[in-house]
C-alpha cells in the first residue's frame, strides 16, 4: 500500500503519538462494534442497557448482558492492530493509547501508556459503598453480585450514559493528544462526546490527523489523512513504513 508522502514526512520527523480508539478495532479480535451492521447496540438499545436507571430498574438484565460481554472479550485475543499499536513504542519517544473500549486488549498487547475513557470491564465496584471486585473474584451464580462489605449492588466499572468521565483519565489523555505530533484516530463513529474531544484538541493544538477507519465517519472532515481499511491491516503496513524510515 503507497501511503502519502506528507504522511510519510510526518512519520519521519513526529516524536509524540496518539491513538484514539474505539470499538471497530477489536472488531478483528471478534468483539462486536456498537453501530455498525452487526453492532451490539442494533439488538438492544444503550438506553435500556448502559444507563444506571436500567440497571436500578433491572440489575439482574444489564448484569447479564455485561457478562455475556465479558465472555466475549475473555475469548478475545489483541489482534494486529492492536499488538502493531503497541510496537509503536519501540520507534517514537512517547505513545499514548486514549481508548474508548472498555476491553482490556490494548494491555494485552503490551502497551504500557493507556487512558480508558470509558472505564473496563474487569473491574466492578459497590453502588453503596464502592468497594472494588475484580470480575474474576465474584461469585455470579445468582445474577448480580451483592457487595461483601454491605449488601450493596456491584456494577461494571464502565461508564454509564449520562455519567462522567473518569476525570484524570481523560484530562491525562487531553494532555498527551495537546503535545502530539500525529493523532490516530482509529475504529471509531466519533459520536460519543465527550471522548471525541480528545482528537479535536489534537487537531487544535497542531496535531496531523489520520483517521484508519473502513468507513467515512462524522470525523473525516477534520482529517489531514483518511485511511479506508481494517485497523488490522492498516497499522501493521504502517509500522512496516516506520521500519523502513528508521533503516534510513
Ligand atoms: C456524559 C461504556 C454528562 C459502556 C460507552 C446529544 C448530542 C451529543 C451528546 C449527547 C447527546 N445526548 C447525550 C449525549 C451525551 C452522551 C453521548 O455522547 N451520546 C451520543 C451517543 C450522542 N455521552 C454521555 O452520556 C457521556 N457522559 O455526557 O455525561 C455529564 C456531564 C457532567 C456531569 C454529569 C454527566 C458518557 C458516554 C460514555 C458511554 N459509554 N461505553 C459500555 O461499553 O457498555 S459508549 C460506547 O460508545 C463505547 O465506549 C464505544 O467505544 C463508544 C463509541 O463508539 P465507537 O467506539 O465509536 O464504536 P461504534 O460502533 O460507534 O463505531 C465503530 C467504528 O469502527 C465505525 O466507524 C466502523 O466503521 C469502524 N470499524 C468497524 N470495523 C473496523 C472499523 N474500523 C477499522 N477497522 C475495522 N476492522
Ligand atoms: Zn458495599
Amino acid at each position: 500500500m503507497e501511503f502519502k508522502q506528507e504522511f510519510i514526512e510526518k512519520l519521519t520527523n513526529a516524536k509524540r503519538i496518539v491513538f484514539f480508539t474505539g470499538a471497530g478495532i477489536s472488531v478483528e479480535s471478534g468483539i462486536s462494534t456498537f453501530r455498525g451492521k452487526d453492532g451490539i447496540w442494533n439488538k438492544l438499545k444503550p438506553e435500556e442497557l448502559a444507563n444506571f436507571n436500567a440497571f436500578l430498574k433491572n440489575p439482574d438484565m444489564v448484569w447479564e448482558w455485561y457478562q455475556h460481554r465479558r465472555q466475549i472479550i475473555h475469548e478475545a485475543k489483541p489482534n494486529p492492530g492492536h499488538i502493531a499499536i503497541a510496537e509503536f513504542q519501540n520507534y517514537f519517544e512517547d505513545v499514548t493509547v486514549v481508548t474508548q473500549n472498555i476491553d482490556n486488549l490494548h494491555r494485552r498487547a503490551g502497551s504500557k501508556k493507556i487512558f480508558e475513557l470509558h472505564g473496563n470491564i474487569e473491574r466492578n465496584y459497590c453502588i453503596d459503598c464502592g468497594t472494588f471486585y475484580n470480575s474474576p473474584d465474584l461469585d455470579i451464580s445468582k445474577g448480580v453480585p451483592k457487595c461483601k462489605n454491605c449488601g450493596g449492588l456491584i456494577r461494571p466499572d464502565v461508564v454509564w450514559f449520562g455519567e462522567m468521565l473518569p476525570q484524570d483519565e481523560y484530562n491525562s489523555g487531553e494532555k498527551a493528544a495537546e503535545s502530539s505530533d500525529i493523532c490516530f484516530v482509529v475504529g471509531t463513529s466519533a459520536v460519543v462526546y465527550p471522548a471525541v474531544y480528545i482528537p479535536m484538541t489534537a487537531k487544535q493544538s497542531g496535531a496531523y490527523l489520520v483517521e484508519i477507519n473502513i468507513d467515512t465517519t462524522e470525523f473525516s472532515r477534520y482529517a489531514d489523512y483518511s485511511i479506508l481499511g481494517e485497523a488490522g491491516k492498516i497499522l501493521p503496513l504502517i509500522l512496516e513504513e516506520i521500519k523502513k524510515i528508521r533503516k534510513g
